[in-house]
């Protein structure tokens, strides 16, 4: 679990009213390998059902991708592949901004104003950093240790409101709200006027916002796990999915009646909760139907759903790579929408740091 933050140098308490722009909703995956039904379930699905709420901006996070060695030969396709998964879910270009992050370079200015805000002794209680750095924390890139402070940017870029992401990013967004509350404040409005940066949500909802591993119920499922049959990706066919979901780790007990009793089986609770993600049920419902049966029985159950609600997903993901000139229009006219929501953001950002204003350059 995340800690809550609890910031070195505290940010003054907030003294102008409350931000009042207009609800807006941003999120992004990184281009860093294969997506999972942990990105599916926790994040992808996610936005498709939030996109008619208000503006919708997802991006593939190619600038959060190079914080870790990536080749530059795959890192394009990689980029193409996460878009493809963003349309294939079901996210209509029409009605969200889809664009690379890397394309809007707005962006990594952003961050650079917030490296200067963010204090080192916030970076240093990120959960998320000491995890990926492991043992060998001084041989990890910077931008590693930065990540959040671009995530910020990412978010504030657009004044984003609410935040759609999976349980593992909380740390993150209390970070990003941290950044605002103290810009606002350093740099903030004039007397009397509503905050400049809102203080953005995180939307962390569902039965599904942190799916483990199905070879150990104590870890997340996550892309860079050195074994592929932790995850189902989503470019797994039937029978590689049906495998895996064979060969999960569970225990020998029936499923139970209860989810209090469901509490103390890590393996078992994380198939349940694939299980309701993917059914759109409660897991309460799901347990009202297989409590009492055993995993051979709930197993091949699961592998089905999974294959039904995977497959179309997989094979419009398909569609679409093989057409990576389609996926490039789309990227190319979200970037540029994109850039007409930041670039005045940004302006405005610059005007209150303090930058020269002599002419446009
Ligand atoms: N296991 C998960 N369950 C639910 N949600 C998840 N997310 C990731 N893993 C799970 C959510 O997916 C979104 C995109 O994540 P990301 O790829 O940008 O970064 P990540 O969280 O670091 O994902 P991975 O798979 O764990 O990648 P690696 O292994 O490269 O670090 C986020 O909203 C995240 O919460």
């Amino acid at each position: 679990m995340t800690d809550t933050l609890t910031p070195a140098d505290p940010a003054p308490a907030d003294k102008a009213p409350a931000y009042q722009g207009p609800k807006r909703i941003l999120s992004g995956i990184q281009a860093s390998g294969s997506l999972h039904l942990g990105n599916y379930l926790g994040a992808l699905k996610r936005f498709v059902e939030m996109q008619d709420d208000a503006p919708t901006f997802v991006f593939v996070a190619d600038l959060h991708a190079i914080t870790v060695p990536q080749d530059p030969a795959l890192l394009g396709a990689q980029t193409r592949e996460i878009a493809a998964a963003y349309l294939a879910s079901g996210l209509d270009p029409g009605r969200s901004t889809i664009f690379p992050q890397s394309a809007v370079r707005e962006h990594a200015e952003l961050a650079w104003i917030f490296n200067c805000v963010a204090r080192l002794g916030w970076l240093d209680r990120m959960t998320q950093f000491k995890e990926k750095s492991g043992k060998h924390k001084e041989r990890s890139s910077v931008g590693l240790y930065t990540y959040p402070v671009l995530q910020a940017a990412d978010i504030l870029l657009y004044r984003a409101t609410h935040v759609p992401v999976g349980e593992d990013q909380k740390q993150h967004l209390e970070l990003t709200r941290d950044i605002a509350q103290k810009f606002n404040n350093d740099f903030g409005a004039p007397q009397g006027q509503p905050n400049f940066f809102p203080l953005p949500e995180p939307v962390i909802q569902g039965p599904a916002t942190r799916v483990m591993s199905l070879r150990d119920g104590a870890a997340k499922m996550s892309k860079s796990d050195p074994s592929d049959q932790s995850r189902i990706n989503l470019l797994d066919d039937a029978d590689t999915i049906a495998a895996k979901v064979r060969k999960a780790r569970t225990d020998p007990e029936p499923l139970p009646e209860t989810l209090e009793e469901l509490k103390t089986r890590a393996e078992a609770d994380n198939l349940v909760g694939i299980y309701a993600a993917l059914a759109d049920e409660a897991k309460a419902a799901v347990l009202a139907r297989f409590a009492g049966q055993g995993f051979g029985v709930f197993k091949p159950a699961l592998a089905e759903l999974a294959v039904e609600k995977l497959g179309p997903v997989t094979a419009e993901m398909r569609r679409l790579m093989a057409d990576p000139a389609e996926i490039d229009r789309v990227l190319a006219a979200g970037a540029e929408r994109a850039r007409e929501v930041a670039a005045p953001i940004l302006a405005e950002t610059r005007a209150k740091v303090g930058f020269w204003q002599g002419g446009t350059v």
